[in-house]
């Protein structure tokens, strides 16, 4: 097998956690930036963004969004990936707004679950609303899986003409409410994809690390950020994004998949 490159997905806030669970949570679009910096120089090419408002509270608004982007792009060079989840219970119309600064990619949940003591609404109606903004705008989606009836809907979808040809899929594992962070699970997923799809796993909290290197030696690609996983290890607060990155960085080299340069991710998702 010739040289796979890994692709490092670094989702760098999210939208739940708060300086309370994290004190070192970056939020001000200075700090977003700077993560993004950090994470992409430890070797992340694709940057998963949610922003916050003034206040720190998550936001979908387009004028926090344009100012974060702008402040990426002027210290990095990467692939901007703009949530359309939002926190749970942002209302359709704003989890599309963004859309239209057009980035490279954005993300689309393929249904709804319960997160955490919440509802993460994606019905059929919202998912084909957002894939069409997504289509509208010409960007890339990451279609994220959280369990395996995401991905029944996702081909029946496909055969339906909702969801555009080309796409990325996540797998999110881990997440209460959705299929567990266990490795076999992530087997089970990749083997029922059949279009060669380009894919990754995002393993929640303690299920980071061993489902990264899992998709590792899979071929997949991962995601690694404090959105998805606080800690270093148990009792042990990551410092950064950039550490959790540093880490899989170190593995992967070990495991020979040299990680990915933005022009080979581009080149290995079809941008
Ligand atoms: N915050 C979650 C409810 C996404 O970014 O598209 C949804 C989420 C998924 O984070
Ligand atoms: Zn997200």
């Amino acid at each position: 097998m010739g040289i796979n490159p890994l692709i490092i997905t670094c989702p760098i806030i999210g939208a739940e956690l708060t300086k309370e669970d994290y004190p070192y949570l970056p939020a001000a679009p200075e700090e977003l930036a700077g993560a993004a910096e950090d994470a992409v120089k430890a070797g992340a090419t694709i940057i998963h963004l949610h922003v916050r408002d003034e206040f720190g509270k998550p936001t979908q608004r387009i004028d926090i969004f344009e100012k974060v982007s702008a402040e990426i792009r002027s210290r990095c060079e990467c692939i901007l990936q703009y949530s359309t989840g939002g926190a749970a219970g942002t209302l359709l119309e704003e989890r599309c707004a963004p859309l239209q600064l057009r980035p490279e990619m954005a993300s689309l949940t393929m249904g709804t679950i319960n997160f955490g003591p919440d509802i993460f609404e994606n019905s059929e109606y919202t998912i084909r609303s957002i894939s069409e903004a997504i289509s509208k705008y010409r960007i890339m989606p990451e279609l994220e899986i959280f369990d395996c009836g995401m991905l029944e809907t996702l081909y029946r979808y496909l055969k339906k003409g909702y969801i555009p040809e080309k796409f990325h899929i996540d797998f999110v594992l881990g997440v209460p409410g959705g299929m567990g962070g266990v490795v076999r699970n992530l087997i089970f997923l990749v083997d029922r994809l059949n279009h060669g799809q380009t894919w990754s796993v995002a393993g929640i909290g303690r299920f980071q690390l061993p489902l990264s290197m899992h998709a590792i030696a899979m071929g997949g690609h991962v995601r690694v950020g404090i959105e998805d996983n606080i800690y270093y290890r148990k009792g042990e607060l990551t410092k950064s994004n950039a550490q959790l990155i540093e880490r899989v960085v170190r593995i992967a080299k070990e495991m020979d998949r040299p990680i990915a340069t933005l022009k080979q991710a581009k080149d290995i998702l079809g941008l």
